[in-house]
């Protein structure tokens, strides 16, 4: 046992004093129709929750994630058990990890693999034996220095290849674990300065790189869904897949959009000047939505700060967007989130994930009785009600122009726009928020 302190944790309901304990995620409560765990299908991030020591640019790590092992591999070998036993004692039934979280880089590619392969059996006996899956797999392009001028954005041709290697890998691996997705997050696909970049050919190189990595998954029977993980900068200060908008038009132009959807990530969102509402819509009004990497990130600090979600408001309209587009299909909540430095102890990784899954149950079942009673969708149909019948209705079907639109306006005279009522459909939110606390 690698987290002797830490009981199985349970649910307690709202009353509880018990910090090791849910409150809010009740896993067999039936909300509209689906228990919650089916609901939010909680994932946990392996690269931050059993590999990183807590370093900042400033400082060392602030605790030790050995497991006891002395040599790479051997503490490679100790986290496995060590993260089914974090996963199970918090009831999380899916994870997600990069090439190199679970196995470390040997001295050349063909080590690496090797490792890689000494591990995936630790892990395919330990799902058998919990029937906790899969949810995504990805390779890590990013960290090596080999990496520091892109990955499939090089202008090395030898380096476009070992991430290709190592994605031909994270697929063979993904695929032998029934992973139900496989995620492209451009850590390095960016560029510094446009004085010694040629973008056009840099973007044709990454959309090769993703359209052999479909056809090569397809081919050995991944049927899953790919996805790209939008993020507008950090580590490049610029980085193409920016956001969902435009990670969907470099889509449409490579005619990938049919295996590909969207892993939208709350911190990158807000990082691209967006909110993660705004995100989940315009994968959802474009049928991408696919899997979600759940964290929030700090309004004072501009970047990536990865910290657990425990802010009601922003899982309550995110779990509505998640509803609204029809539930997870293959995809998730991926706590790609980690605890701050100065959390330096196991149980504080323990309380973190409870806040974070407390915080999205509570956000459901706010987001279901919104839902159920309707009165957001209400709202909205009404304030367009002007386009369900005469010109509105034929601007929408195509059958107007701008010679009747001119004479309709013309004859109608002055139009009188109606108030969006935003701070009353803000308090409405606070309401339903109390509404539901109260059914608890
Ligand atoms: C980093 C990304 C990364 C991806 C997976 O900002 O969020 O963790 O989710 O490579
Ligand atoms: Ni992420
Ligand atoms: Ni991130």
């Amino acid at each position: 046992m690698y987290f002797p302190s830490i009981p199985k944790i349970q649910f307690e309901g709202v009353k509880s004093n018990n910090p090791f304990a849910f409150r809010f995620y009740d896993k067999d409560k039936v909300v509209a129709g689906k228990p919650m765990r089916a609901h939010l299908k909680f994932a946990m991030s392996y690269w931050h929750t059993l590999c990183s020591e807590s370093t900042d640019m400033f400082g060392a790590g602030t605790r030790c994630m050995n497991f006891g092992g002395t040599t790479p591999l051997e503490i490679s070998q100790n986290r496995v058990a060590a993260a089914f036993e974090l996963m199970e004692k918090l009831e999380i039934e899916y994870f997600c990890f990069h090439d190199r979280d679970i196995a470390p880089e040997g001295a050349t590619l063909r080590e690496s693999n090797e490792n890689i392969d000494r591990i995936v059996p630790l892990l395919k006996q330990e799902m058998e034996r919990t029937g906790i899956r899969l949810l995504w797999g990805t390779a890590n392009c990013f960290n090596n220095p080999r990496y520091m001028n892109g990955a499939a954005t090089s202008n090395d041709a030898d380096v476009f290849a070992y991430a290709a290697a190592q994605i031909k890998k994270a697929l063979e691996v993904t695929t032998a674990l029934g992973g139900s997705g496989y995620v492209f997050w451009g850590g390095r696909e960016g560029y510094e300065t446009l004085l010694n970049t040629d973008t056009g050919r840099e973007l044709d190189h990454m959309a090769a790189l993703m359209r052999m990595a479909v056809d090569y998954g397809r081919k050995i029977g991944f049927a899953g869904d790919f996805y790209i993980e939008p993020k507008p900068k950090e580590p490049t200060k610029h980085q193409y897949d920016f956001d969902g908008a435009t990670v969907l038009a470099f889509l449409r132009k490579y005619g990938l959009e049919k295996d590909f959807k969207l892993n939208i990530e709350a911190n990158h969102a807000t990082l691209a000047g967006h909110t993660f509402q705004h995100e989940l819509r315009v994968a959802r009004d474009n049928r991408a939505f696919g899997s979600i990497d759940a964290n929030s990130g700090d309004t004072l600090l501009g970047w990536d700060t990865d910290c657990f979600p425990t802010n009601v408001y922003d899982t309550t309209l995110c779990m509505y967007e998640v509803l609204k587009a029809g539930g997870f299909k293959n995809g998730g909540l991926n706590f790609d989130a980690k605890v701050r430095r100065p959390s330096n102890t196991p149980e504080d990784i323990f309380l973190a994930y409870i806040a974070g899954m407390d915080a999205f149950a509570f956000g459901l079942l706010v987001a279901d009785k919104l839902l159920a009673d309707g009165c957001l969708e209400q709202f909205v149909a009404k304030r367009y009600a002007s386009f369900d019948s005469g010109i509105g209705k034929k601007i929408e079907s195509g059958a107007t122009s701008l010679e009747e639109l001119s004479a309709h306006a013309l004859a109608a005279g002055e139009p009188h726009p109606s108030s969006g009522r935003q701070e009353y459909l803000e308090s409405l939110i606070n309401q339903y928020i109390v509404l539901t606390g109260q059914t608890l």
